[in-house]
């Protein structure tokens, strides 16, 4: 055993340049914890490589303090390797770091904002449960995300995609927690900010990629782009502001005609919210007692215009007005979940629709021909941005109860960036759709329902 630690501490000497042996645990593991940073050069932070793309300096302070986790459960040691990117990037390097030795906690539980209510005598719990596995899935899919419209930002400014392009970065604990708390088979319909939602509903980076640059292997077979994507169970991706949210209310109620305790998730803007139709569409509901989940996005800003100048009333969540409401802090995936699954069971139970106000933030601009700085200021962006980013916080949060460690994140980190990188090689060499398939995969089914008066295109036909 002596001459194991001796062989390691003496290693460890070598490599980090230190003269004397490391004689305690505690110094071995700060050489080590300085080896690992030596060797890993850091992965830049997207927030960073955005705002360096728009030629910003990065944000300067630190995620703010989270109120202290109370750990229920001990966990066993996890070995965790981090390779760092210079080995990605050249496979037959050797440098990979090991740093087992790590105890993390499997559950841990945390405070959550309270949320404020309409027409609710209670609401969600103030306090949640998360554990390492469902952490660890949340930061991925939250950094997918984020990596991927990063990505699209890239690839629009190179002119590779085209049209128009509305990006999700800065809202992804809204997509992440509300799909943690609703069932793949229950339904979900959002407007044209659609990338976020078409990669928690189950479609790949690769497809959505492809779509975004027009090719074949996108996930509307190049033909819809980034507004009009779609998955089993989850009807798009809609370009007409509002137009979704009566459709929304049509789903719910095929779920409640059909008796299968399923819900739709119908997410519109703080923009849309001012729209006639979603009047219309909260009547029926409320009137039918539809399992329909009412979700307003708010980010701030319908284009370029704040909502303290576009609504009379900002609490969306009272919009609905004989209809209940809460409003939910957005930026905080397991604040989202949890009042997710409150509102989606009171859907469920029979009680008919229900509202909630996502309070969130969009990083870009409203689309990309918006740089989206000359209704707000950068210091705005830059304040949430390092007060409140979703990913941040929770990465913070898991770090501080001891749930993961900073070189796992950067594995996934890496690990995501291949992810990426993989989908926009294929978004960019494969072919794009044929002529002859022009007219082909409008209709779902084959012959198309024939509904009278609606059928301008009757003449094409449909091979899908
Ligand atoms: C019926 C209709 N009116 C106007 C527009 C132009 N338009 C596109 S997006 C948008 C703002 C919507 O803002 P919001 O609902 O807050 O969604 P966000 O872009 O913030 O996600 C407007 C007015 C449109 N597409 N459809
Ligand atoms: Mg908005």
């Amino acid at each position: 055993m002596t001459s194991v630690w001796r062989f390691v501490s003496n290693a460890l000497c070598r490599i980090t340049g230190r003269k004397v042996a490391a004689p305690t645990v505690s110094e071995l593991l700060v050489d080590l914890s300085e080896f690992i940073r030596l060797t890993s050069p850091a992965v830049p932070d997207p927030a960073e490589t955005w705002l360096q793309s728009h030629k910003q300096p990065p944000p300067s302070s630190t995620p703010p303090s989270l109120a202290p986790p109370v750990c229920t459960d001990e966990a066993s040691a996890g070995l965790v390797s981090s390779m760092t990117e210079s080995q990605l990037e050249n496979p037959g390097s050797t440098v990979v770091v090991s740093n087992s030795l790590n105890e993390f906690t499997t559950r841990a539980s945390f405070d959550i904002k309270k949320c404020d209510l309409h027409g609710l005598e209670a609401g969600p719990p103030l306090k949640t449960e998360l554990s390492r596995d469902e952490g660890l899935r949340f930061y991925r899919t939250m950094q997918v995300m984020r990596r991927m419209e990063l990505k699209a930002d890239q690839l629009y400014k190179q002119k590779i995609i085209r049209g128009f392009c509305h990006l999700y970065d800065g809202q992804e604990a809204c997509a992440a927690g509300v799909e943690a708390a609703i069932d793949p088979s229950d339904h979900l319909i959002t407007a044209y900010r659609a990338h976020g939602y078409t990669y928690t509903r189950g479609v790949s980076v690769r497809e959505i990629l492809a779509e975004l640059t027009g090719r074949r292997g996108g996930v509307a077979k190049g033909k819809g782009g980034s507004m009009h994507m779609y998955a089993p169970n989850f009807y798009g991706g809609n370009g007409i502001v509002g137009a979704q949210v009566p459709l929304g209310a049509g789903i719910a109620l095929a779920c409640k005609y059909q008796g299968n305790n399923q819900i739709c998730v119908t997410l519109y803007g703080d923009g849309a919210a001012n729209q006639g139709q979603i009047f219309e569409a909260f009547n029926m509901a409320a009137l039918w007692k539809l399992p329909c989940l009412f979700i307003c996005e708010n980010n701030k800003y319908g284009m370029g215009t704040s909502v303290e100048r576009a609504s009379a009333s900002t609490d969306y969540y009272k919009r609905g007005h004989f209809m209940p409401g809460i409003r939910v802090d957005g930026m905080d995936v397991l604040c989202v979940r949890e009042a997710t699954k409150f509102a989606a069971d009171h859907c469920r139970t029979g009680k008919g629709p229900i509202i909630m106000e996502l309070q969130t933030y969009r990083y870009h601009g409203h689309s990309m021909s918006d740089p989206g700085v000359s209704y707000r200021t950068r210091e705005e962006i830059q304040e949430v941005r390092s007060k409140n980013d979703p990913i941040s916080l929770l990465k913070e949060r898991m770090l501080s109860s001891n749930m993961a460690s900073v070189e796992e994140f950067k594995e996934i980190d890496i690990e995501i960036r291949k992810e990426v990188e993989d989908a926009t090689q294929f978004a960019t060499s494969d072919s794009e759709p044929p002529l002859e398939e022009l007219c082909n995969h409008i209709f779902s089914n084959n012959p198309p329902l024939q509904v009278r008066g609606t059928h301008p295109w009757a003449k094409l036909k449909s091979s899908s």
